[in-house]
């Protein structure tokens, strides 16, 4: 993943301080456990990325800390914190696998999500169309596997709503999107039904800003950052395993709930 300067990053304690305060004590305890893995993973994301015994060993650790400690932050069965405006975290970081000069340039007047595999509405969508749906937001904190959290606001479509119209067959196995910049990802049904996770078009009341992921970005507190693909260009139903860009390298798929 990008490496990025400073002021965006969270202090390795500080992130792993806010994170256990969420949990209840259990799952404190169970965390702050295996947190030494986050510190590690904080240290290693500084590896030189052309020593690949430094690659896969942060790789290793990332999905050692996915499932271990996944199950204490992401519950499925339970909803995610939800915050305060006062504590959003601004600015809120930009993170991509390029920097910023590399953020896809989309002419929202052309833009067309276009939807398929198992459902019975194949249509394209614009963004006109997109917007007359039920629209609801959220106050929640995007955790990235870097070792930075943030607590940002997004609105749009509950994504449950989305597959609803679109006629999906929820008894399928995988929503996939993949994304105007070559980035793709995928999700278990559950999680695409799950009451939080929004087909996102705008962040902190105002249009989906390019860096944050217009037009459309799904966002999803149940899961890892990684796991909340921005630029999203398509949306298919399958029971084909789709991966994704950073699972393919080795990141653990579930990266959540
Ligand atoms: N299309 C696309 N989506 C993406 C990425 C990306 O490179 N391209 N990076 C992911 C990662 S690793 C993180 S942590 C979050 C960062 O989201 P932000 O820029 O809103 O902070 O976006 C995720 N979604
Ligand atoms: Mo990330």
């Amino acid at each position: 993943m990008n490496r990025k300067s400073g002021e965006d990053k969270m202090a390795e304690p500080a992130i792993i301080q806010s994170v256990a305060q969420e949990l209840d004590l259990p799952a404190r305890r169970q965390f702050l456990r295996y947190a030494w893995t986050l510190g590690g993973i904080a240290l290693l994301t500084g590896c030189r990325v052309d020593d690949s015994d430094s690659v896969e060993s942060m790789l290793r650790r990332v999905s050692r800390f996915n499932d271990k400690v996944q199950a204490a932050l992401f519950d499925p069965s339970r909803l995610a914190p939800t915050y305060p405006e006062s504590m959003m975290t601004r600015p809120f970081p930009f993170n991509a696998y390029y920097d910023r000069n590399g953020i896809p340039d989309i002419d929202g007047d052309d833009f067309k999500l276009t939807v398929g595999g198992l459902v019975q509405d194949k249509h394209s969508w614009t963004l006109a169309e997109l917007s007359q749906l039920p629209h609801t937001s959220q106050v929640t904190r995007l955790i990235c596997v870097e070792g930075w959290s943030a607590i940002g606001k997004w609105g749009g479509v509950t994504f449950s709503t989305f597959l609803q119209r679109v006629g999906a067959d929820t008894s399928a196995k995988y929503v996939g999107l993949k994304c105007a910049d070559d980035y793709y990802t995928s999700i278990d049904m559950p999680t695409a039904l799950h009451a939080q996770t929004l087909l996102t078009l705008s962040y902190d009341d105002q249009v989906l800003p390019p860096e944050y992921g217009y037009p459309l970005r799904l966002r999803m507190p149940t899961k890892l950052g990684f796991k909340n693909p921005k630029h999203v260009v398509e949306i298919f139903v399958t029971n084909d395993y789709p991966g994704g860009y950073w699972e393919d390298q080795g990141y653990n798929w579930f990266s959540g709930s």
